[in-house]
């Protein structure tokens, strides 16, 4: 391929290969795991990795993406915070002749020559498996159940596709309503929040479906200091299945997670070195996930890694 198709040789050792990671934050759990991953894996292959934390700020990851294109590294793969505006700095990147590999979230660039390859989950799918098992829940019930959705970060891929993925599962049954849907940012602190002044506006409200486990558990403290249980009075749905999140399904307070796998370090080595020796690789790899139910929460915690 043209381009920025990387790859000055075959012939470079992997402590000659330096790549620029730019994250997106520590907005939550699966975020942690994610950056110790990545950071586990880079110092097990011995190649050097510069990584900067863009603090949920778009700005700040094109500060650094920009500062890597200065430094010429070999590989720049990054976590975009939200889909769109990526056009310019993926244009810069890509005439300096820098191969971008995009880890975890997407971007809308209609130029898909623009990054060499998507690392990361099929968000849509996890929509769909939430609204999956919701269905399955109600499936012997005709009272309407009512819903609240804890957005992820707006604009973020992740957001806008476990948004359209539940969305697209739950719209055949006319029972099943979304009173209210807001963003929590991805962060316990925005789930707290805004389940609050939610609950007050919503006070009968059935089931939270929330885009990531730490917006979920802080809607549990909402949910408890309204003097309602969690689990049983309100039922709750979380994508991640972080160690917390899990925590919480096996004691009841979360009903169900599906699984969003932070642990990509090996296969985004595994995909610069590929580009740096100039082989072709695959323009989309999506990572394997499953759903966990409370009694399979407690069977998995004990081996939990994150
Ligand atoms: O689900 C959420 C994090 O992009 C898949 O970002 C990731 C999401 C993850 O903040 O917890």
């Amino acid at each position: 391929s043209a381009g920025a198709s990387g790859g000055d040789g075959g012939d470079k050792a992997p402590e000659d290969i330096i790549v620029g990671f730019a994250q997106v934050g520590a907005e939550s759990g699966w975020r942690t795991a994610n950056t110790k991953d990545v950071k586990r894996a880079f110092e097990d292959a011995g190649i050097e990795l510069k990584f900067s934390d863009a603090q949920q700020k778009q700005e700040n990851q094109i500060k650094a993406i920009r500062s890597y294109i200065q430094q010429g590294v070999d590989v720049i793969a990054f976590s975009p915070v939200v889909e769109s505006g990526w056009d310019a700095v993926l244009q810069e990147a890509k005439d300096a002749g820098i191969p971008v590999i995009l880890t975890d979230r997407a971007v809308d660039s209609e130029d898909e020559s623009l990054y060499e390859s998507f690392l990361g989950s099929d968000f849509v799918e996890e929509g769909n498996k939430a609204g999956e098992w919701l269905v399955e829940e109600y499936a012997d019930s005709d009272d309407p159940v009512k819903i609240i959705q804890l957005e992820g970060t707006t604009g973020a891929a992740p957001a806008i596709d476990r948004a359209e993925g539940f969305a697209e599962i739950i719209k055949d049954e006319s029972k099943f309503e979304i009173v209210a849907s807001q963003t929590g940012d991805f962060t316990r602190a925005g789930g707290k929040q805004v389940t609050e002044a939610l609950l007050k506006s919503n006070p009968d409200v059935d089931v939270i479906y929330s885009h990531n486990d730490d917006m979920g558990l802080g809607a549990i403290e909402a949910i408890e200091e309204a003097g309602l249980v969690p689990g049983e009075d309100i039922k709750i749905i979380t994508v991640d299945a972080v160690k917390d999140g899990m925590q919480a399904l096996a004691d009841g307070k979360i009903n169900f997670i599906v699984e969003c796998n932070p642990l990509l370090g090996d296969q985004l080595v595994d995909l610069v070195k590929k580009v740096v020796a100039g082989e072709d690789i695959e323009k989309r790899v999506v990572t394997e996930e499953t759903t966990f139910t409370q009694e399979e929460a407690k069977e998995a915690l004990p081996d939990r890694q994150y």
